[in-house]
């Protein structure tokens, strides 16, 4: 089996106590080798539920003694044992708990102790008395026991699973020191809030590598999440071709997979989607699904789903509609007959397998439909129902909104939460952490897990994966900038800063309002900039050009220091396309402060030097097709190169707005991350009130994925009586720039005549340019 390099957690040596998401400045003494001025970091990640901490602590001998019972988990004791190796441990004495060695200055007793009498040798061995964890998954990690030449450690599991996450959780509060490694005095009692945690290979476009997949499941482990869920939606054998098997080469890998999740604690759960071509009556159909699922089973898998989403719903068969046409909602009985036969004739049939999970049809509604009521009574009440909150992408997910639906639905659910995914948006990454989702998301409120759809690009995924796991495990002490920042700091270690800042570049998504953190910082002082430059203010715009010169530098270095420092090879092929971009940012940025300075300062042939280079940067960038920063740094560079959009700020009106928040103002706020979209008809219109006549001959059209087909370019001085100046015909959508002979006008107005598809026109930016002579 393919070795999966485990990423390690950083242990530096700095000032500061991390625990529990607080900053809590700490002073170890002296004891052992360890130095008296010696400090920490110790983070432990998901934040346990409880972590008691002393100010003292121990060195982690060479030789430590090793007490297990029969059943301790094996994946927990050779975990334990990488770490101990890691940290320096050169001699482990082994024994069993029934004869337990304790030759040794540091005993670690590790396994899900609950034998009366195993426990009394632990309490009588290491004065620890409250050991045993009664939650599902959970663990107790206690170092505060021993005398000054004997230390005890206790990694007291639950079950398996719990023993396993002790190990983790024990492996992360070493601290690594010059000589030897450090062992804090802590009692931690941890378990997690939601019973399902993880990731669901949902998406669309090309699924992750069989070498993505190892390490992901390497990093569920780490990271105590416990379920990932195939279901690539372009895996020709998950759903085009689901009838078919898979062949030789595939089943190996799947069969790695499978283990790998098995030492890892992970459920893997085998998915099928069948919906577009199944006839749900057939009998050679059910028999194509259980063979289908029996070689899954037969290479370990215990945990399958049957999923109905993105389909069409109506019964394509003679057969189906025979069957199932007279039932009040015809295509929630044909699914439910299906789910129920294949609950019945292959999950109750096999021993160990686990409870089926489907997603319906009618998966994001806000409320019921006739489909979900007929789901909710045929579909036999055992079976997981995967919910993706209201909306497809949810921008957040309520624990009201979780029993309405479990109201509706009346099965237990386990969302299928749409972040960070990208499949709709290929060209931008989703790196901010989870926000918006409630909580109090659990069984009481009918869920009973989440597991997260994560972008194309599995090692850029684990950033906002970790904070999925975080929110998971313990969502009462979740933090989203905290949980973030943890999340990069083991990502990338010393190349935290630069890291940071491409994330923040790569933040906005409708979980945020759309917020990217890198505009906030650089609008106002773009907004100095041109006040100044306007007012010819030679001083201030020499003050805010420098801040800007300073941000954009930033970006230019941050491209350089993560291809240097970020020891990662496949995250930094992943990305290669946005750190050019953003390297390009910065170049493009600090010669459009250049250029602009040097014109201010009199000096043409600098200004027409910085000109030149800075049309060659934006050459560059828009031949890059990925997307970043996409609020205001682009139409900064715009209006350095082609002056001054005339739109901005002024007055839009628009024929309608798709919903209520994408109004026509967004498309004239200068800022390309947010939106006007219109009804869906082709009779829409987006306009301008420039607020004065201007002589004008340019406009541009920053479209979304919803772009005009076919559109006017129209004007007007008094707003009512329009006359054309340009036709498009055949537009491509993305940016239209548009050149027409000079004109005078008060208004204008994008007039559609035909969209690109059923959704309506929207648009990022209208922008419109004075003619220059
Ligand atoms: O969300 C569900 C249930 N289905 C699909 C996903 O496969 C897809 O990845 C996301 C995001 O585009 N949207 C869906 O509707």
């Amino acid at each position: 089996m393919a070795k999966v390099a485990k990423s390690k957690a950083l242990k530096a040596v700095v000032s500061a106590c991390l625990v529990s998401g607080l900053l809590v400045p700490l002073n170890i003494q002296a004891a052992g080798k360890a130095k008296a001025s010696e400090t920490y970091e110790m983070t432990v990640s998901p934040i346990p539920k409880s972590l008691e901490q002393t100010d003292k602590g121990f060195p982690l001998n060479p030789k430590v003694g090793l007490v297990t019972e029969r059943g301790t988990d094996p994946a927990a004791i050779a975990e334990l044992k990488q770490a101990l190796k890691e940290a320096g441990v050169t001699t482990i004495v082994e024994s069993d708990i029934k004869s337990p060695n304790l030759q040794a200055p540091v005993i670690i007793w590790l396994g899900e102790f609950s034998d009366p009498d195993e426990l009394k040798t632990i309490q009588q061995s290491t004065g620890l008395e409250d050991l045993v964890m009664t939650k599902k998954e959970g663990y107790i990690v206690s170092s505060k026991h021993g005398t000054k030449d004997k230390k005890h450690i206790v990694i007291s599991g639950h079950d398996e699973a719990g023993t396993y996450y002790g190990t983790q959780t024990f492996e992360q509060i070493i601290v690594e020191r010059k000589g030897t490694d450090w062992i804090p005095e802590v009692e931690i009692k941890d378990w997690p809030t939601m019973p399902i945690r993880g990731s669901i290979e949902g998406f669309y476009g090309a699924p992750w590598s069989h070498e993505d997949r190892l390490r992901q499941i390497a990093f569920y482990g780490e990271h105590k999440m416990n379920s990932y869920i195939y279901a690539p939606k372009d895996d020709p054998y998950h759903r085009e071709k689901w009838k078919e098997p898979y062949p030789a080469d595939k089943i190996a890998e799947l069969t790695e997979l499978v283990q790998a999740a098995q030492e890892n604690h992970v459920a893997f759960t085998f998915a099928i989607s069948p919906g577009n071509t199944i006839t749900y009556s057939s009998e050679s159909d059910l028999k194509a699904l259980i063979q289908k699922a029996q070689a899954m089973w037969d290479i370990g898998v215990r945990s399958f789903a049957l999923y109905l989403d993105d389909i069409d719903p109506s019964l394509h068969s003679p057969e189906d509609r025979a069957m199932f046409g007279g039932d009040p909602n015809p295509p929630a009985a044909a699914q439910a007959y299906l789910l129920n036969r294949f609950n019945e004739e292959f999950i109750k049939k096999h021993n160990g397998a686990e409870r089926l999970i489907t997603v319906p049809t009618d998966y994001y509604q806000a409320g019921t439909t006739p489909y979900r009521t007929r789901f909710a009574e045929l579909v036999q009440s055992d079976i997981i129902v995967q919910w993706t909150g209201i909306g497809v992408v949810a921008p957040t997910i309520t624990s009201q909104d979780a029993d309405k639906i479990h109201a509706i639905f009346k099965h237990d659910l386990l969302i299928w939460d749409n972040y960070p995914v990208n499949d709709f948006d290929r060209n931008r990454l989703f790196l901010a952490p989870l926000t918006g989702r409630d909580s109090d998301l659990t069984p009481e409120h009918g869920v009973i897990g989440l597991t997260a759809n994560p972008m194309n690009e599995a090692e850029a995924s684990k950033i906002p994966l970790f904070t999925v796991a975080d929110y998971t495990w313990n969502p009462e002490a979740y933090d989203p900038a905290d949980s973030l920042k943890r999340s990069l700091k083991e990502f990338a270690g010393a190349a935290y800063e630069p890291l940071n800042l491409f994330v923040e570049a790569s933040y906005a998504t409708s979980l945020n309002n759309n917020r990217e953190p890198v505009s906030e910082r650089v609008k106002p002082l773009i907004e100095q900039f041109w006040l100044a430059e306007e007012a010819k203010d030679s001083q201030a715009v020499s003050v805010a050009g420098k801040a800007l010169l300073q941000e954009f530098g930033k970006m230019e270095q941050a491209a350089k220091q993560l291809r240097e420092q970020v020891d990662n090879p496949n995250f930094l092929k992943e990305v290669a396309g946005y750190l050019n971009k953003l390297e390009l940012y910065g170049q493009a940025g600090e010669s459009a402060v250049n250029m602009v300075l040097a014109g201010q300062s009199g000096d043409t042939a600098m200004a027409a030097a910085e000109r030149m280079v800075l049309h060659q940067s934006m050459t560059a960038i828009n031949e890059i097709p990925q997307k970043l920063s996409i609020g205001v740094v682009p139409t900064f560079l715009e209006r350095a190169l082609n002056g001054k959009n005339i739109a901005e700020g002024k007055k839009a009106d628009a024929s309608s707005s798709e919903v209520s928040w994408l109004t026509p103002n967004l498309a004239v706020d200068g800022n390309n991350n947010t939106r006007w979209a219109s009804l869906y008809t082709d009779n829409q219109w987006l306009s301008v009130d420039l607020g004065q006549v201007y002589s004008i001959d340019k406009v541009k059209l920053y479209w979304e994925s919803a772009y005009g087909k076919q559109y006017k370019i129209q004007v007007s001085n008094d707003g009512s009586q329009w006359t054309d100046v340009y036709t498009e015909l055949n537009s491509n959508g993305g940016t239209d720039e548009i050149q027409f002979p000079a004109v005078e006008a008060r208004y204008v107005k994008m007039q559609g005549i035909k969209r690109s598809s059923s959704w309506g026109y929207s648009l990022y930016e209208f922008s419109v340019f004075a003619s220059q002579n």
